[in-house]
């Protein structure tokens, strides 16, 4: 089953891809499982957010949460590294991939209903809370727990593939074994090494080794958003996840491999 919800997402992306008025490009994307009794996603109340859900709150007959991740093609990071503005690449991989985003999740629902299965995903209208900068539903956490990957001190979930695209989900009634979670670190300051390379990109003095300023990174979001309006709602930045080791693989394994 895993197999055949893997390429039911590629389906999309390559019908998205297929589109004349699509212009970004995705590479495979990364696929993760967790079970919906975890009991990691109550602890999310304590280091997320009080109010965070729990796939029960999404799907009541729940069994498996669904967590992908979409890598960018390696052009988008690229013209993205140059400069305090974000790329109007980048912009449009922004405002295209929520979009591709919103076409898996609908198609993996209807896939899974199709077969029997009830599947549901967060209402759109639910994924973020513009005062507090929020969700109740986090994506990142959500991947986490399905063994997509671990955290970088720039905040970013670090997957095989890096930290270069959108993490998307859905919960389901069907079962699938959950993906086991690696007992190491994928960011090289959290597993020893020397490096805030992150922190040294960020534009804006938001992210700082002792802590994140979410309303001074906002305020770069928006000023960006202002600047690349033509392209839709593409409040962004990204300057601390291009050009970085982590950016497109996970560096620990290779750095651990060397020594
Ligand atoms: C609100 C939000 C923002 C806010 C706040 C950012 C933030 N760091 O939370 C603003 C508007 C500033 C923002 C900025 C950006 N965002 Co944003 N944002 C979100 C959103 C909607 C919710 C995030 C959230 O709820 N955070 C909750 C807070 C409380 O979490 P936190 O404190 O940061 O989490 C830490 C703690 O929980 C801690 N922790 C401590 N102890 C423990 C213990 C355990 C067990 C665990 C699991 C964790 C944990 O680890 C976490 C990471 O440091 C998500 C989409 C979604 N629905 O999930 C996207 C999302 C996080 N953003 C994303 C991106 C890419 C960006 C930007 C790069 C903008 C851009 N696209 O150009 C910047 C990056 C800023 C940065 N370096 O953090 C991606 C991240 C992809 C990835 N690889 O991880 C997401 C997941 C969107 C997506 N669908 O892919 N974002
Ligand atoms: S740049 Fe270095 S410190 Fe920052 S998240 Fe990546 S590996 Fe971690
Ligand atoms: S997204 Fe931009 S402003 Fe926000 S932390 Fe990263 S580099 Fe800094």
């Amino acid at each position: 089953m895993e197999k055949l919800i893997l390429d039911e997402i590629k389906k999309v992306i390559a019908d998205y891809e297929a589109r004349s008025e699509t212009r970004s490009r995705w590479k495979e994307p990364l696929l993760g499982f967790a079970s919906c009794e975890d009991e990691t996603f109550e602890l999310l109340k304590k280091v997320a957010n009080p109010l965070h859900l729990s796939p029960y709150d999404i799907n009541k007959e729940g069994k498996t949460v669904i967590a992908y991740f979409l890598p960018f093609d390696e052009e988008i990071p690229e013209s993205n590294i140059e400069g305090r503005i974000a790329s109007y690449n980048w912009a449009v991989a922004y405002v295209e991939t929520n979009i591709l985003i919103q076409l898996i999740n609908d198609h993996l629902i209807k896939y899974l209903q199709d077969k029997g299965y009830k599947t549901k995903k967060l209402p759109i209208e639910q994924n973020m809370d513009y005062e507090k900068l929020t969700s109740v539903w986090s994506n990142r956490h959500v991947a986490y727990i399905a063994g997509l990957g671990k955290f970088g001190i720039n905040n970013m979930l670090i997957t095989s593939k890096g930290c270069c695209g959108r993490l998307g989900n859905v919960v389901t009634s069907l079962y699938i074994e959950p993906t086991k979670r690696s007992d190491t670190e994928n960011c090289l300051n959290k597993a020893g090494y020397n490096c805030i390379r992150c922190i040294d990109r960020c534009v804006n003095g938001a992210l700082k080794i002792d802590g994140f300023d979410r309303y001074k990174c906002f305020d770069m979001l928006t000023e960006n958003g202002n600047i690349h309006k033509d392209v839709g709602n593409a409040e962004v930045c990204g300057k601390c996840l291009v050009d970085l080791p982590c950016s497109f693989k996970n560096p620990v394994i290779k750095k651990s491999n060397s020594i």
